[in-house]
């Protein structure tokens, strides 16, 4: 209790100070309450999935590295795992599904064949949980995608196989939106691409081109789903060249209207995604968010409070573009506690929209226009000491979530009662 005072202590202080700089921190803390953040199922399991027989990641250029215990084995156990992260976070949050995640009864259901019914138990556990639920096809950890090449191979065969694998996907993910009164996110992440310098660049991405508006030719309410496209510019395996460029979907996304998803995992490492978001706000209805935090290469790790974040929730906030972006989560790290990592993770999110919320704009933006930039540097010099941290205390407070290190507590205990026992 003594600790709850000083928390409103401290927030009643930071709302002076804030004060004097414009900034009102109750409004601040109500935009913020309003923003979504659509949790990756994905994380819970190293992106292992639920398939019969079981599949592990494999392929894609994309890694899990490390063994802590507990990992969720099936839809229970993931659902226990979501449903604690949920408990110690204010705010809202969806749940983000990959297509290997459905309800398989333990019987092998290849990735041509998944059907809203493999799909059904998640729907109710969201409509039960008042959240909403978005998608993703798994177009990776497949024999049919060990050559590198997907929905832009050559093999006819192949490429038939996963056309017919995101249809279905986007079947599932408008049922999902439609029975939730809230479209779900169907982003579109494909590995294809070459290791080495391909010669042939062209017909993989005339193919990919022609697969994408095979798989749109299907439609479905706006209101039911969200079409997102992800691009890379490289990955592990497929350095020298990716057919999902930023280009490709930039311009497919554009002319289709469909909206682009931005991971900042995938781009040059001096490149900042965050600069990105004015840019395609003049075009783009809306951007899907991949938050992560790459280090030197795409690895996933948990997102943090990182300029590279802090910069994208600026943008968003500056542009004023809450209601154009959505916001989804994508890391995964095996080496720590993983639904610790979701914890950090959204926090971390949540705090660099608070901070980006709490920036004193009309004050910046005269600073700027009036030619007034040692003014405009020192107050955003300022901005990183004032006490955000205090007006983020309070959020958790007042939405009944352990304040700052009480959720590490919850975390050890959740440890020891529930993740320690799945062996
Ligand atoms: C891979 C993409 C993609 C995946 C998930 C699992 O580089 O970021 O979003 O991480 O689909
Ligand atoms: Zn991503």
């Amino acid at each position: 209790m003594e600790k709850h005072k000083r928390v409103e202590e401290a927030y009643r202080l930071a709302r002076d100070i804030y004060g004097e700089l414009g900034v009102d921190t109750d409004e601040a803390l109500s935009v913020l309450d309003s923003i979504v953040i659509s949790l990756h199922c994905w994380q819970a399991d190293d992106v292992g999935g639920f398939e019969t027989p079981d599949s592990s990641l494999g392929g894609g250029g994309i890694q899990v590295t490390g063994n802590y215990p507990g990992k969720a084995r099936n839809i229970d156990e993931l659902t226990q795992d979501i449903e604690k992260v949920m408990s110690l976070l204010p705010g809202k949050q969806r749940l983000n599904l990959h297509a290997i995640y459905g309800d398989f009864g333990g019987r092998r259901v290849d990735r041509d064949e998944i059907d809203p019914v493999h799909f059904q138990r998640w729907t109710d556990w969201a409509k039960d949980h008042g959240t909403g639920l978005d998608f993703n096809p798994t177009c990776f950890s497949h024999p049919f995608a060990d050559n590198g090449f997907t929905l832009s191979d050559k093999n006819e065969k192949h490429r038939k196989f996963w056309i017919e694998h995101v249809k279905r996907c986007r079947e599932i993910a408008a049922g999902m939106g439609k029975q939730l009164g809230t479209p779900a996110v169907n982003n579109i992440w494909i590995p294809d691409g070459s290791k080495d310098l391909p010669v042939d660049r062209n017909t993989h991405r005339a193919l990919l081109k022609e697969s994408l508006d095979e798989i749109f030719s299907d439609e479905y309410p706006a209101n039911h789903i969200i079409d997102s496209l992800e691009s890379k510019l490289f990955g592990i395996g497929s350095e020298a060249m990716v057919v999902g460029s930023l280009e490709f979907y930039i311009a497919y996304a554009l002319q289709k209207g469909k909206m682009i998803c931005i991971d900042n995992g995938h781009f040059h490492p001096t490149e900042q995604a965050g600069d990105k978001i004015s840019a395609l706000l003049q075009f783009f209805d809306g951007i899907l968010l991949h938050l992560t935090r790459g280090i030197r290469w795409d690895s996933d790790h948990v997102v943090t409070f990182s300029d590279e974040i802090q910069l994208i929730t600026q943008e968003v906030v500056r542009c004023k573009a809450l209601d154009r972006v959505r916001v989804g989560l994508d890391f995964f790290d095996a080496s720590i506690n993983r639904v610790g990592a979701y914890v950090a993770g959204v926090r971390a999110a949540q705090t660099a929209f608070l901070y980006a919320l709490l920036e004193p704009v009309q004050l910046l933006k005269k600073f700027e226009e009036e030619g007034r930039y040692f003014e405009r540097l020192a107050y955003m010099e300022l901005m990183k000491t004032r006490p955000f941290g205090a007006v983020y205390d309070y959020y958790c407070l007042t939405g009944n979530v352990p304040v700052s290190v009480e959720y590490t507590e919850a975390i050890a205990e959740y440890e020891k009662t529930v993740l320690s026992k799945r062996v």
